[in-house]
C-alpha cells in the first residue's frame, strides 16, 4: 500500500457548516492530512466565529456565508471556490439541521424545512460540485447521514426522513456517477456531544444526568457520548485515495449503538 494513501496534500475540501461541532472536527482533520479547507456558515457572526477557531488552529481556511437549502448562493459559493482554487476533490455535506416535535404536532413548514436542510441541500450541493469533479476525474463525497438514517425514535420523524433519504441519495450518487471515479458515502456519526445535542445532555435542576444522557450511555457499549474527534479517522478514510474502492457505503461511526441492545437494568 502506498503510505501516502490518507493524505489529502493538494486537495481542496468543502466542509458544508463547518465553523464547529462536526464538520469543524471533520475539517481539522483533513487540514492536518494536508488538505485547503473551505467552510460556509449560514450565519455571518458564527462564520466569522469559525474563521476565527481555523486560525486559532493554525489552520488557513476559506470561509464564507452560504444558506446550501439556495441553489443560487451554493452555485455562486462553488464559483468562488473555483475560482480561488481550481478544484474541489471533497465535499462533506456537513450542514443539518434537526426539530424535535412529535410529529402529529408539528407544522408541515417545520417538516420541510428540515427536509430542506438535510435532504435537498446535500442534493443541491452535490449537483453543482458533481461536474466539476467529472471534469477533474475524481472527487469524494461524504453525506453526514445518523442513527436516524436507520432507526426511528419519537419527536424526530422529519430528521429521520431526511438522514433516511440521505443514506439513499448517497448510493444513488454512487451509482450514478461511480464511473467516473467519483466516490460517495456516508459516515453515521452516534451520538455525538455537539451544540445539536446539547439539550439532550443538560443536567437537570437537581444536579442530576439528563435521562436521555443515561439512555444514550446505556444504549452505547463503548458507555460515552461520542466526539467530532471520533469521527476524524473515518473521515479522513473516506476522503482519501484509500478509500477509492468503496463507494455507496454508509460507514456507522456510534461505538457500537447499531450492534447492541442496550445494558440490562442492574
Ligand atoms: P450543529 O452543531 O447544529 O451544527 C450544524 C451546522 O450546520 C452549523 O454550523 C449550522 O450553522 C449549519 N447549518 C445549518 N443550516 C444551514 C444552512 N441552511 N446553510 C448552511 N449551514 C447551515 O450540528 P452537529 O452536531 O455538528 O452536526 C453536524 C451534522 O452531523 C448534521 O448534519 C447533523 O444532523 C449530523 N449528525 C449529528 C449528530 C450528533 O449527535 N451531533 C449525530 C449524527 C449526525 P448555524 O450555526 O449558522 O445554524
Ligand atoms: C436526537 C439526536 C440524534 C443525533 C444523531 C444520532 O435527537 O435523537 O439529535 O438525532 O443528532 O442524529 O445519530
Amino acid at each position: 500500500m502506498d503510505a501516502n494513501a490518507f493524505s489529502l496534500k493538494g486537495k481542496v475540501a468543502w466542509v458544508t457548516g463547518g465553523s464547529y461541532g462536526i464538520g469543524f472536527g471533520i475539517a481539522s482533520a483533513f487540514a492536518t492530512m494536508g488538505a485547503q479547507i473551505v467552510f460556509n456558515d449560514l450565519n455571518p457572526e458564527k462564520a466569522e466565529l469559525g474563521m476565527k477557531a481555523y486560525k486559532e488552529k493554525g489552520i488557513d481556511a476559506f470561509g464564507g456565508v452560504c444558506d446550501v437549502t439556495k441553489e443560487e448562493q451554493v452555485q455562486e459559493f462553488v464559483q468562488k471556490i473555483i475560482d480561488k482554487f481550481g478544484h474541489i476533490d471533497i465535499l462533506v455535506n456537513n450542514a443539518g439541521i434537526i426539530k424535535r416535535i412529535p410529529m402529529t404536532e408539528m407544522a408541515v413548514g417545520d417538516f420541510r424545512q428540515v427536509i430542506d436542510v438535510d435532504l435537498v441541500a446535500p442534493f443541491i450541493v452535490s449537483k453543482a460540485v458533481i461536474p466539476h469533479m467529472i471534469k477533474q476525474g475524481h472527487g469524494k463525497i461524504i453525506n453526514i447521514c445518523s442513527m436516524m438514517s436507520e432507526l426511528g425514535r419519537e419527536t424526530v420523524s422529519a430528521y429521520a426522513a431526511g438522514k433516511g433519504g440521505l443514506k439513499m441519495l448517497t448510493k444513488n450518487i454512487c451509482s450514478e456517477y461511480g464511473a467516473y471515479n467519483i466516490q460517495c458515502n456516508g459516515i453515521g456519526p452516534g451520538y455525538i456531544a455537539t451544540p445539536q445535542t446539547a439539550p439532550l445532555r443538560e443536567k437537570q435542576p437537581d444536579g442530576s444526568m439528563h435521562p436521555f444522557d443515561q439512555f444514550i450511555r446505556a444504549k452505547t457499549p463503548a458507555g460515552r457520548w461520542g466526539t467530532p474527534e471520533d469521527l476524524q479517522g473515518p473521515a479522513v478514510f473516506l476522503a482519501s485515495e484509500a478509500s477509492d474502492f468503496v463507494n455507496g457505503h454508509i460507514l456507522y461511526v456510534d461505538g457500537g449503538i447499531l450492534a447492541y441492545i442496550g445494558k440490562q437494568p442492574q
